[in-house]
């Protein structure tokens, strides 16, 4: 029967709410007969909660407001207090109960804010967090080695005057995303303009902005064509390069449901990532006694080698379509709405089986067995992630996955779709709110887009083109001369030391502007770097703190609202709501027209936005717990039917990329254990029992440069040296794991993906053992540094 009940003329069908979970115990989906999956790894669920209530002892009642009325502020799955819109029943994780403690701690202590800046140097940013909150507006000038007090007048104006000498294209903002709300995000971006920068970008820079501008261009859409919901029951859903069962853990309720209704579950990734593999779903008795057996089949493909993998599959069906019409493409489907059919055809009868199976790393009958899969199932949901966005080539990786998706036609209806799984907590709004350099709320710089926002508005948006995050980077280490100069960055989260590549030029980049400014809860390892002329620490209010309550937008386009939650017993006096501080920075910048950006109230922000992008129409509505809604209907493309100039999907034919892997190199890529990003949380994965230090490597590959488990092992390239130990993991061959931030020192800087400006996170690596490695280094590790001609960075 079919989930959908409603329709709506101007977004058709809409979203049938939360369904049931089948309580048929399914023992053939168990990991084992012996309860609570005794004797093997894997997390510990009521051992971690255990810990979390005792952490946050001195702020419980807070603390438990914030789970059941807020709207959780870890990743974007999506839930508000503890019920979400698939499934009836409790929604909670232990990422959401391990980033709580950042809305209940203490402020830090005046002894640590004003302890010498070496001194603080020696902590990590996870030592950093859980000393507490910025108490209040922090200085620290050139020369000086501590942070002093400042007033919050002291600190706007010193801000506001600086940014009153320089030329906009000298300044910059960036928002990070977990805490931040729609609301900030709004104002944000307009203020930015109103100051007259376009210098303003967002974390999805550097984590899903691929997808974004592969789907537009595949499919003419910015977001998921389809919703969780659309998991349960439908024939194939595959998981591509993303591990949502460590990245929304809720994520394993969904797929448990579905995999009761027959779902099969397919991962492509070069490990066997353990959370993909074997679950035990904490909220669901049956799966949290035996387990939950995830991926129905793994495909181990090569650290880049997707694009290929996706054309093997094609070159399959289009074989099978010689055999028997119609046995692989839905031709109705590629008749009535997609254009390209031909040219993608050719391009796919170009490319030999020898290529498609060097590059992917998967056998001729390996490609054949997914290729059937889905040939022979009606319907199939594609989500992906990281392992497909982190790329010089990530927006092909992503529309080729749209090709395969039109081929078949899994869009725009029940069961069927493309969805990027996205990253933290509202991260699908920030480009929707305009935060973005290249786009404005409702839509791109197109002429009528900008007229409209202009009248929106009041005043004229700069015209230039704005940079993005790493470009803006890069220019912050250019002569003081240069007229590109970046000369004040104003940055509200993230950690660039943590999470950009190279982290030794970000240093360096983030010291030479003359002012940087921290808008944040914590103090990280960036916050402490020196620049020219002074760093300005402002403490900003968390999510559930901000005055009339924020929004934030889930993967699947559900627009949450979370109310303000009052009962902080350790709030930070002097902390602001952060849209409300861009207001303040308007209003002394350019005092005469400020009018023109002055939001009062959370809630005329949302009146804003609700005309400035007309999907928003209806966030105007949320004013209370638990209000909802989702932007686009249940399925956007509806019935095949796409955003794009002739209605129609375009297949886009794409060229395997050349990975500069040279013989005897491997690849590298990075993943997450226990934490949040550059916010670490343990030591060790629980999945997998993997040290932070530990690389995940073959067996055989091991065995071939007589390596044993455990041991020292050194991984480089002409980019740096990473020291850590081997472990043996099941990771296609010549692909190697490491942890973020941990390996970024391997990955070059200033390599993007063309069209969408993520920074390439993968990169060749020479692997040696630790012994050979110190024993041949002759002074110390940079003389051992290849030359650029021995192994070259990708261009
Ligand atoms: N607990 C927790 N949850 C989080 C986060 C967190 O840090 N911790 N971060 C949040 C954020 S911001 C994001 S963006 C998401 C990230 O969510 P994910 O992308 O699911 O997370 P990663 O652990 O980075 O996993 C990337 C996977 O891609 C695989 N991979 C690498 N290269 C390739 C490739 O070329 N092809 C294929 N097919 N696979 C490849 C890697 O082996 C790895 O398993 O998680 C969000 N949720
Ligand atoms: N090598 C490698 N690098 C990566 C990735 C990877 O997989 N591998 N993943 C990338 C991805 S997907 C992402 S999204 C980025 C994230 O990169 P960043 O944007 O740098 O974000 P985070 O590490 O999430 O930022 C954490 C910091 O944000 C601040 N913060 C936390 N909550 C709030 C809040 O509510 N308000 C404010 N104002 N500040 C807050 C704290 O200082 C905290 O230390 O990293 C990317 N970098
Ligand atoms: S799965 Fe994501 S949205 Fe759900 S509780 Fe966990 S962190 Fe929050
Ligand atoms: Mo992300």
């Amino acid at each position: 029967m079919s989930n959908v009940t409603k329709k709506d003329p101007k977004k058709g069908t809409l979203h049938s709410g939360p369904t049931s979970i089948s309580k048929i115990p399914a023992p053939k989906h168990w990991v084992s007969p012996v309860p609570f999956g005794l004797g093997k790894i894997k997390p510990k669920h009521i051992r971690d909660t255990m810990k979390v209530a005792w952490e946050n002892k001195d702020n419980l009642k807070y603390a438990t407001n914030i789970l059941t009325k807020g709207v959780c502020d870890g990743c974007a799955l999506g839930v508000s207090g503890l019920y979400d819109q698939t499934l009836k029943g409790p929604h909670i994780c232990t990422t959401r109960l391990n980033v709580l403690r950042l809305s209940t701690m203490p402020p830090l202590k005046e002894e640590i804010v004003h302890a010498d800046v070496d001194r603080l140097r020696q902590y990590s940013s996870a030592e950093l967090r859980k000393m507490g909150r910025i108490p209040y507006p922090l200085i620290r000038r050139k020369g000086e080695n501590k942070f002093s007090r400042i007033s919050w007048d002291g600190a706007m104006d010193m801000i506001a005057e600086k940014m009153k000498t320089l030329d906009p294209k000298q300044y910059a903002f960036y928002l990070t995303s977990r805490g931040i709300t729609n609301e900030s995000y709004y104002t944000a971006g307009k203020v930015a303009r109103f100051l007259g920068t376009n210098h303003v970008d967002n974390a999805s820079r550097i984590c899903h902005s691929p997808s974004k501008t592969a789907l537009k261009r595949s499919v003419g859409i910015g977001a998921s064509s389809c919703t969780y919901k659309d998991w349960i029951g439908t024939d194939v859903l595959v998981f591509w390069g993303s591990v949502a069962s460590n990245a929304s853990p809720v994520s394993t309720k969904y797929m448990l449901a579905a995999k009761k209704k027959g779902t099969k579950i397919i991962v492509i990734n070069p490990y066997k990532e353990p959370a993909m593999d074997k679950y035990w779903v904490p909220s669901n008795a049956e799966s949290a006694l035996f387990g939950t057996q995830v991926a129905d089949d793994f495909y181990q493909v090569n650290i880049g080698g997707d694009i290929a993998f996706m054309h093997g599959i094609m070159k399959y069906w289009f074989e099978m379509e010689e055999e028997q019409y119609g046995s692989a493409i839905n031709h109705a489907f590629v008749q009535d709405h997609v254009n390209g059919y031909e040219e993608l055809k050719t391009k796919v009868d170009e490319l030999s089986w020898e290529k498609i199976i060097h590059s992917s790393g998967m056998s001729k009958e390996r490609i054949r067995e997914l290729a059937e899969l889905l040939a022979n199932s009606k319907n199939a949901v594609f989500a992906w992630a990281l392992g497909l966005t982190m790329h010089s080539f990530a927006t092909d990786n992503i529309s080729q996955v749209a090709n395969l998706a039109l081929l078949r036609g899994y869009l725009g209806r029940e069961n069927a779709g493309l969805m990027p799984f996205r990253g933290h907590s509202s991260v699908q709004g920030t480009g929707e709110m305009g935060a973005d350099p290249f786009v404005l709320p409702g839509g791109g710089w197109d002429e009528d887009n900008v007229k409209r926002i202009e009248e929106l508005w009041g005043f004229d948006l700069p015209k230039w083109q704005g940079d993005i995050v790493g470009v803006n980077l890069e220019h912050a280490a250019l002569p003081d001369d240069h007229e590109k100069k970046l000369k004040l960055y104003y940055m509200s989260g993230g950690n660039f030391l943590e999470t950009m590549p190279n982290p030794e030029f970000i240093e360096k980049a983030l010291s030479e502007v003359d002012i940087r400014v921290h808008q944040d809860i914590i103090l990280n390892t960036s916050t402490l770097v020196d620049a020219k002329e002074a760093v300005i620490v402002l403490p900003a209010k968390t999510r559930f703190e901000q005055e009339g309550g924020g929004t934030s937008t889930s993967t699947e386009r559900m627009v949450y609202f979370s109310p303000e939650i009052a009962g902080n017993k350790q709030p930070v006096e002097e902390a602001r709501a952060e849209w409300k501080i861009y207001v303040d920075l308007a209003k002394r910048v350019k005092p005469e027209t400020a009018h023109l950006v002055n939001f009062e109230t959370a809630q005329e922000i949302r009146d804003e936005i609700a005309k400035a992008n007309p999907d928003y129409d209806g966030i105007q509505h949320l004013k209370k717990q638990g209000d909802v809604f989702q932007w686009g209907g249940a399925w956007l493309c509806e019935d095949g039917v796409c955003p794009t100039p002739d209605g129609r999907g375009n297949l886009i034919p794409i060229d395997i990329p050349n990975l500069e892997k040279p013989e005897g190199t491997f690849y590298v890529t990075t993943r997450r254990g226990k934490q949040f990003n550059s916010m670490v949380f343990k030591e060790t994965d629980p999945f997998n029992n993997a040290g932070r230090y530990d690389v995940l490597l073959n067996a055989e590959d091991a065995n071939t440069l007589n390596i044993v488990e455990g041991e020292g092992i050194v991984v480089y390239n002409q980019h740096g040296v990473f020291q850590g130990k081997a472990l043996f993991t099941d990771i296609a061959r010549g692909n190697i794991g490491l942890h973020f931030p941990e390996g970024n020192f391997l990955i070059p800087k200033g390599i993007y993906d063309s069209p969408s400006g993520i920074p390439q996170y993968s990169v060749a690596v020479k692997i040696e053992k630790a012994e050979r490695f110190n024993a041949r280094k002759d002074i110390d590790y940079l003389e051992k540094k290849l030359e650029d001609d021995e192994i070259d960075a990708p261009v």
